[in-house]
């Protein structure tokens, strides 16, 4: 294979809308800055990532702004001008840097694109993946009323979404859910506390176990894996980890400690494309199904999921909505579209879809471009 050798990066700063806020245990979104990175060997491929950052820190630690400063003072100085044999190194070149791995997935992501590219390949051939289709899920942020929420999931049912996510937080979960499951007995069913929880909860959470929900996800702390391990113990719902997962080291301490029987892959969440494989193949190993979560991506971060689904341990649909769901116009074209249920995974190199920059100017507030090291900080070179 032929390396690559960073010649720029581009910063694309835009500002995008969702069709409709979202709402979660932590918060609405409605709009949200993304950084687009686009990086750009010395033979002219360009290959794109994002950052799949909100503007609050209310996930994780990071925001918007602070993967763009980690980007432009750390990492980028580090990658720039450097030669690269195979996307797997970015990991390590990056791991001088603690944790800010959303801004450490945007330029990996894009490297594994420029990288693929160049190699006449797409990211999922290159990672191994052999799915040639995916199921996906639909993830419901609270709504008002139970009521309201049986009307939307009934929307999602019949568009063919195999998998209903419904967001929880105290006083809007039991008897949501529980409403839900009155009104289709039998769909694959899943709630999201993103950390709401605590153990004290612990008998409430017990309710859920009558439901028959494919799993609870992160219903304890965002960084905890050692009560999940107890709550699990409790529950027959299979805990699901989000929040608490950002490493392979950390997904093999939850498996070993019992702390949950389902993983959620986020390659923002994980640090990259490198790490998210890594995990996928320890949880294959040990029996736990994985699924590829959602940051309310553009069509760029959606594009990096799409390709990372095609491994084969992605058994559970993932929060891989088609865009229409998040945009009124993505920035990639095609679009990326659904039938009953289903992506078909794009056969063509690096992650399926163009940019589209006349769409993509829509939405942009300014580029910045970056050809030379920039930065007072002590930066590791090799
Ligand atoms: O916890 O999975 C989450 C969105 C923002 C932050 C955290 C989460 C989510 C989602 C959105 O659930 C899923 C999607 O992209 O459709
Ligand atoms: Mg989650």
């Amino acid at each position: 294979m032929q390396s690559i050798h960073i010649k720029e990066v581009i910063l694309h700063h835009t500002k995008v809308s969702l069709i409709a806020p979202f709402t979660t245990s932590f918060g609405t979104m409605e709009q949200k800055d993304v950084c687009l990175v686009e990086v750009v060997d010395d033979t002219g491929v360009s290959g794109w990532g994002e950052t799949v950052t909100s503007n609050e820190p209310y996930y994780n630690e990071e925001t918007t702004a602070t993967t763009v400063y980690m980007l432009k003072e750390f990492l980028i100085p580090r990658l720039l001008k450097k030669e690269i044999s195979h996307p797997n190194e970015v990991h390590d070149m990056l791991s001088f840097v603690r944790r800010n791995n959303i801004a450490k997935a945007a330029i990996e992501t894009a490297i594994w694109d420029v990288f693929v590219k160049k190699n006449h390949t797409s990211i999922a051939k290159l990672l191994g993946g052999t799915q040639t289709e995916i199921a996906v899920g639909k993830s419901i942020g609270i709504q008002d009323t139970p009521a309201k929420l049986v009307e939307k999931v009934r929307e999602f049912v019949d568009e063919g979404f195999k998998k209903i996510k419904v967001k929880i937080k105290p006083g809007a979960d039991i008897a949501y859910l529980k409403a839900v499951r009155d009104a289709f007995p039998t769909i694959p069913l899943m709630a999201d506390a993103n950390s709401a929880y605590t153990l004290k909860d612990i008998d409430h959470l017990k309710e859920l176990d009558s439901l028959n929900l494919m799993m609870i996800e992160q219903p304890l702390s965002h960084d905890d894996i050692v009560d999940h391990r107890i709550l699990q113990k409790e529950l027959t719902t299979p805990v699901c980890l989000d929040e608490s997962v950002h490493s392979l080291d950390d997904a093999r301490k939850a498996i070993e400690l019992g702390s949950c029987k389902i993983i959620n892959i986020k390659i923002g969440r994980v640090g990259g494309l490198y790490e998210a494989k890594r995990i996928h193949d320890l949880c294959m190993e040990h029996d736990i199904p994985v699924w590829c979560g959602g940051m309310l991506e553009t069509g760029v971060g959606r594009a990096h999921n799409i390709q990372l689904t095609t491994l084969k341990n992605f058994t559970i649909p993932g929060d891989t909505a088609p865009s229409a769901h998040y945009w009124k116009e993505d920035i990639v074209t095609p679009e990326i579209v659904m039938d009953h249920g289903i992506i078909q995974v794009p056969s063509g190199d690096g992650i399926g879809y163009e940019v589209d920059r006349d769409k993509l100017s829509k939405v942009l507030i300014s580029s910045e471009r970056i050809t030379e090291v920039d930065t007072t900080h002590p930066i590791p070179s090799a």
